[in-house]
């Protein structure tokens, strides 16, 4: 069970972060209400959320998730793998310390984002991508098996339709895993149960589960659809304006 989120309030600058989107830019206002509402519908899964102040000087710093990997004793420090996102994990080390008494740092030339780690139970994918080197990966998979986790890689590096790993997969817990068709036939993930996100619906791949329910994108009625009948409790949160920053529902928070 998790019992804290942590999150980082969007800056007014926010939609000057880096983006694959090619449309409207992300609109300030209705971010902030949708960041809202997502804090909320954290409450709602039963976790104290701690809101951090925005960090003008970092307009991605809102992804809050790819600056850190928790596992439930130790905090590791990133080296995301995008310039304009380094500084972000100065601001942080602190709000995590008041938590975690161990913390690991990954360390240059390695570089890591906390979107391409997965983690699955006992285990965590790792993926290898534009950001996150293997050297990045190699650092994380010994501070996690120093934790007690076993890991492996899944190279995305290929892949042009996904920035990070868990743009395509998700945890759901008991032996689940949510996962984009392009992901669905890799070797790393045989022996889950994959519930598939059909072609049209991949964004929505980017879920993630808290507690007893699993927060997914608004309008995905397919994956939404599959994820009731198998018995999960879905929220369904619009997230728009952080779709066109490449960002969704998991790189807005980090539980612990
Ligand atoms: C970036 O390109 O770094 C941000 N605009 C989006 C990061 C999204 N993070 C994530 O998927 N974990």
């Amino acid at each position: 069970m998790y019992t804290h989120a942590i999150v980082r309030r969007p800056g007014e600058n926010f939609a000057e972060g880096l983006t694959s989107f090619k449309g409207p830019p992300a609109d300030y206002k209705k971010a902030l209400e949708q960041h809202e509402a997502y804090c909320s519908a954290l409450e709602r899964c039963g976790v104290e959320v701690v809101r951090l102040e925005a960090d003008l000087a970092h307009p991605d710093s809102t992804f809050v998730e790819d600056v850190a990997v928790l596992t439930r004793d130790a905090a590791i420090l990133t080296h995301p793998g995008a310039r304009s996102r380094e500084g972000e994990v100065d601001g942080i080390r602190e709000p995590l310390r008041r938590f975690f008494q161990t913390i690991h740092e990954i360390e240059a030339p390695g570089t890591l984002d906390g979107g391409d780690v997965c983690e699955a139970g006992k285990h965590f994918f790792i993926g290898v991508s534009r950001r996150t080197s293997e050297e990045g990966a190699k650092q994380l998979a010994a501070f996690l098996a120093r934790e007690g986790f076993t890991t492996s890689f899944v190279d995305i590096r290929p892949m042009k339709s996904i920035l990070h790993l868990k743009s395509g997969i998700a945890w759901a817990g008991d032996g689940k895993l949510v996962v984009m068709e392009e992901l669905a036939s890799r070797d790393e993930f045989r022996g889950y149960e994959l519930i598939r996100v059909a072609r049209g619906e991949s964004y929505a791949a980017n879920c993630v589960r808290v507690n007893d329910y699993i927060l997914i994108p608004a309008g995905f009625p397919g994956i939404a659809r599959e994820l009731i009948a198998q018995g999960f409790r879905v929220l369904e949160l619009e997230v728009s304006e952080f779709q066109k920053l490449d960002g969704g529902l998991s790189c807005l928070s980090l539980r612990f």
